[in-house]
């Protein structure tokens, strides 16, 4: 029996094997959590659908977190399905790859909202629907970089979104704390995916970590996994409004 069993959760932004909710979900599998998995676009359905089946996770279907209908369908079916939840692991994010390169200052209204909308509004909005399933309270993570800290190149507008996205986690812990449900967010260093491609120059972001970080090292998404596991059961049940740097010590010397 693990640390997560009988515990059940909505895991959000699963985009391949390669995604940082990917090594979150085997985690909290491995240790006896109950995984469901919602993906988002048609397209997403094929790659995620294979991985569900390796953990026996439930798949909840298509949501976009820039509809509120369809994430309001996403919850309605983990009300059916389980009717409570103990979890829900946020990993989402999304800005024009264009303006992820070159100056912040040229950041477009319309991009500039975008961002905010999936990066940042999306876990108040995620968090609002959670609530009414986390009955016997609960464990809300997001996911951050530092570059909301400091000045990272070509990070940009994302970082103004993780800055407003960390402040959200303190607002939301401080909201959902008397219903003894805990919000945090994991600040990873960087890690080849998908969204991380889009970043300008993102090779040199990581031989720069690997080269100065205190241990030397990147991250894996196994590692992120693992301290999502922690933040998740019921070993961290005093943190909540916490983010956690899970970057080989980087953010000490950066
Ligand atoms: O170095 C990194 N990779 C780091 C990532 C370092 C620190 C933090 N992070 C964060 C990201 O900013 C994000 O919040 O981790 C989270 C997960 O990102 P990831 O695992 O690096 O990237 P990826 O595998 O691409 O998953 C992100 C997914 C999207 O994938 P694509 O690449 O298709 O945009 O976020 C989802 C989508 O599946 N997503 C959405 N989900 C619902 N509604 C939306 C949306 N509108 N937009 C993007």
């Amino acid at each position: 029996q693990g640390l997560m069993a009988g515990k059940r959760g909505l895991i959000m932004g699963l985009a391949n094997n390669r995604s940082i909710a990917w090594g979150i979900a085997t985690a909290l599998h491995d240790a006896g959590a109950e995984i469901a998995l919602t993906y988002q676009g048609e397209a997403l359905k094929k790659r995620v659908e294979p991985l569900a089946e390796k953990l026996d996770a439930l798949v909840v279907g298509d949501c976009d977190v820039t509809n509120e209908a369809s994430i309001d369908a996403a919850f309605e079916v983990l009300e059916q399905k389980w009717g409570k939840i103990d979890f829900v692991i946020h990993a989402i994010a999304f800005s024009d790859k264009e303006e992820l390169t070159g100056r912040y200052l040229d950041t477009s209204a319309d991009n500039f909202a975008k961002t905010m909308q999936i990066s940042c509004y999306s876990l108040a909005s995620v968090a609002r629907r959670a609530e009414k399933l986390m009955t016997e309270g609960g464990s809300i993570v997001t996911l951050t970089y530092y570059g909301a800290e400091k000045v990272m190149p070509n990070y940009n507008v994302m970082g103004v979104a993780k800055a407003a996205l960390e402040a959200s986690v303190k607002y939301l812990a401080v909201d959902l704390g008397p219903k003894k449900i805990r919000v945090n967010a994991i600040s990873a260093g960087p890690i080849k995916t998908l969204a991380a491609a889009g970043i300008g120059d993102f090779r040199y972001i990581l031989k720069w970590n690997e080269y100065n970080a205190p241990l030397r090292e990147t991250v894996s998404i196994d590692d992120v996994g693992n301290s999502a596991l922690y933040l998740t059961s019921d070993l961290s049940r005093s943190v909540t409004g916490e983010t956690h740097h899970v970057d080989s010590g980087y953010h000490v010397i950066g």
